[in-house]
């Protein structure tokens, strides 16, 4: 039997290439090997204030990104969080095992809900276990995401064997999937960030949808450290990020990148590089309308069923184990 995964990203914003590098990419590559999991996590983004027409807009466009992305819907199962209530079903009862102490020290409930904890959702606090809930349901075995993801999988493991260890054997323990280039996409306005979309400053970002004129603009903006060569450093951080990208769009190795810019200047790097990232995104936004409405919804229908098949058994077995059945 074929090993599991499950992912997900959530419809707020605009994806931006970190998204893809980071998780996307990934996704695409794993679903031969794996039975995967792809999930549009619509309840995640309400944990943030979201404009209800948007977001069910927003939530059918990510599905068509995915799709973009080379997500097939023939290998992987696509479907929306809140067409399978199991989600949050199983979520209530992992926050009953949930200490206050594990959440506080998740780190990005520190950077989004730090400027007013009194006031912050308390969804925003509980994310995580949600989270949670989306992995264990699909007895997952790899979860590929982003660096930033890696504090909320350990959190989903640390309940899945507690659960296991008071309730029985019920959870697969899943393991992350943390690519070595790419789990971190930096700001191209500030490399000591990651690119987010949530991010002010849309400048920081190369969104998927992005035309060619914007992505130049951003590349040419993009600030950059001292020194002058174009390579690899630790120390350097903007050069690192902007090269780890055109590595990554190019799919060549980190010494032909290096080797192909040597006595090259940043002008002549960035025009490069600008024009990588709208080769690589054309056909990319060309498949994004790819889908009309009815096989969209179609997709999204017969991925919900298939996820709510697995979803139902695992919670059927959690509520056994704690006496609601
Ligand atoms: N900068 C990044 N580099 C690499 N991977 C990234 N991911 C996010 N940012 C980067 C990965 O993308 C997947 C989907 O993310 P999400 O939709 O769940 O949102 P997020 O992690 O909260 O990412 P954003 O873009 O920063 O959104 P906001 O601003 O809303 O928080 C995840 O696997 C994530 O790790």
């Amino acid at each position: 039997m074929k090993k599991r995964i499950f992912s997900g990203a959530q419809p707020t914003g605009s994806l931006h290439i970190g998204n893809y590098l980071g998780a996307l990419k990934n996704w695409v590559a794993l679903q031969d090997e794996y039975e995967a999991f792809y999930c549009i996590v619509n309840l995640h983004a309400i944990t943030l204030p979201q404009d209800p027409k948007t977001l069910r807009q927003k939530t059918l466009d990510l599905a068509r990104i995915y799709l973009a992305a080379g997500v097939d819907p023939e290998k992987s199962t696509i479907f929306i969080q809140s067409d399978v209530p199991e989600h949050a079903e199983l979520t209530w009862v992992l926050s009953c095992i949930t200490r206050m102490g594990e959440l506080e020290r998740m780190t990005q409930f520190k950077d989004k809900g730090k400027e007013n904890t009194e006031r912050a959702g308390v969804g925003l606090f509980t994310y995580p276990v949600l989270m949670a809930a989306d992995i264990l349901l699909y007895q997952t075995d790899l979860v590929p995401v982003g660096q930033d993801q890696k504090q909320h999988l350990e959190l989903t493991r640390d309940l899945a064997e507690r659960f296991n260890r008071d309730f029985g054997e019920t959870f697969k323990i899943p393991e992350p999937y943390i690519p070595k280039a790419g789990a971190s996409i930096k700001s191209l306005q500030d490399p000591s960030k990651k690119m987010s979309k949530s991010d002010d400053n849309p400048n920081g970002s190369i969104f998927l949808l992005d035309d060619a004129d914007a992505i130049t603009k951003k590349i040419k903006r993009a600030v950059t450290d001292s020194g002058t060569d174009i390579t690899f450093d630790e120390s350097r951080p903007a050069i690192t990020n902007l090269l780890t990208i055109y590595q990554l769009l190019t799919g060549k190795s980190r010494e032909d990148c290096v080797e192909h810019f040597a006595g090259k200047g940043y002008g002549h790097f960035k025009a490069e590089l600008a024009e990588a990232a709208v080769e690589f995104l054309r056909p990319f936004q060309e498949r994004v309308n790819e889908y009309d409405d009815a096989s969209l919804n179609t997709i999204l229908k017969n991925g919900a069923e298939k996820a709510s098949a697995v979803a139902a058994f695992t919670l059927d077995q959690v509520y056994k184990r704690t006496g609601i059945k």
